[in-house]
């Protein structure tokens, strides 16, 4: 699905944007669910907190941004559920990160019109730190994204610093410190969209994006994918991790959306069909 250059560019920049890999009738089916999920299921917040506030926000806009984010929209609504295994999306990539490809999460970012919420710059890796780099984040736009609608920014090639430390806590998201890691310190590239429109970026390369200030919702929606090596740092895999501030826990989806997860355990204790693996020797 994706040429030799668009994956040169991914791997070289940490990004790349495809045009149009949802069609209109796809985005109307999803974007109209979603308008539904957030009516009747969604919650106005500021967005993240945290002390990058005071850095990234003038004084009187420091606490009245706007907000909606949804986790799980395929609890809700089963074209959201479907959409997990979209064809187009998948083999884009498995073009980028192989064939065994494991779904891990479907999160909704929506920027209501006049102050939608900014983001500060950070990976998305401390959010769900895994064992390597073959992590693709998967930002579908329900919704044109001018520049003044905050679309999305990134540095390009900083997927190559590797996990960097970033400001933690309970009472913020986890972000970078904005001494060294701010817009004003730090060439960053601004992608504008269209509805249809995805881009897929590596969850160590550094984003970020301003406040929405037009009259329109700028919706979009990440789908995270590893490959089906990668294991959660940190954690049993089936444990419950906390995924904002809000201490709102979320299990790994563990759903195999490509290919094959084999069992790599060497405490491995049956096998099916003709093998049995670690049968007690007939003496
Ligand atoms: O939607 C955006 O503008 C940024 C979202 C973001 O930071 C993320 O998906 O990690």
């Amino acid at each position: 699905m994706l040429s030799k250059e668009q994956i040169d560019t991914y791997q070289r920049d940490g990004y790349v944007k495809v045009d149009s890999l949802f069609s209109p009738d796809e985005v109307a089916a999803l974007g109209g669910d979603m308008v539904r999920i957030i009516e009747e299921w969604g919650e106005e917040t500021i967005g993240w907190k945290g002390p990058w506030r005071d850095r990234y926000l003038a004084d009187e806009e420091r606490q009245n941004t706007k907000a909606v984010f949804l986790h799980n929209p395929q609890h809700y609504s089963g074209v959201w559920g479907r959409v997990i295994f979209h064809e187009k999306m998948l083999s884009c990539v498995t073009d980028l990160i192989g064939d065994s490809v494991q779904w891990h999460h479907t999160v909704l970012h929506a920027k209501p019109p006049e102050m939608g919420t900014p983001f500060p710059m950070h990976q998305d890796y401390p959010f769900y730190p895994h064992n390597g780099t073959a992590y693709v984040d998967c930002l579908l736009h329900l919704d044109d994204a001018p520049i003044d609608s905050g679309a999305l920014q990134v540095v390009k090639g900083s997927h190559e610093k590797g996990p960097l430390e970033h400001v933690l806590g309970a009472d913020t998201a986890p972000h970078l410190p904005p001494d060294i890691y701010h817009p004003d310190k730090v060439e960053t590239v601004t992608i504008p969209a269209k509805a249809g429109d995805v881009i897929f970026f590596n969850y160590l390369t550094i984003h970020w994006s301003d406040c929405n200030r037009t009259d329109e919702w700028r919706k979009a929606v990440r789908f995270g994918y590893h490959h089906t090596d990668l294991r959660p740092i940190g954690r049993a895999e089936d444990d419950p991790h906390r995924i904002d501030q809000d201490n709102v826990l979320e299990r790994n989806s563990n759903t195999i959306v490509a290919g094959f997860r084999p069992n790599r355990l060497e405490t491995r204790q049956l096998a099916t069909g003709s093998v049995q693996a670690n049968e007690p020797k007939a003496s």
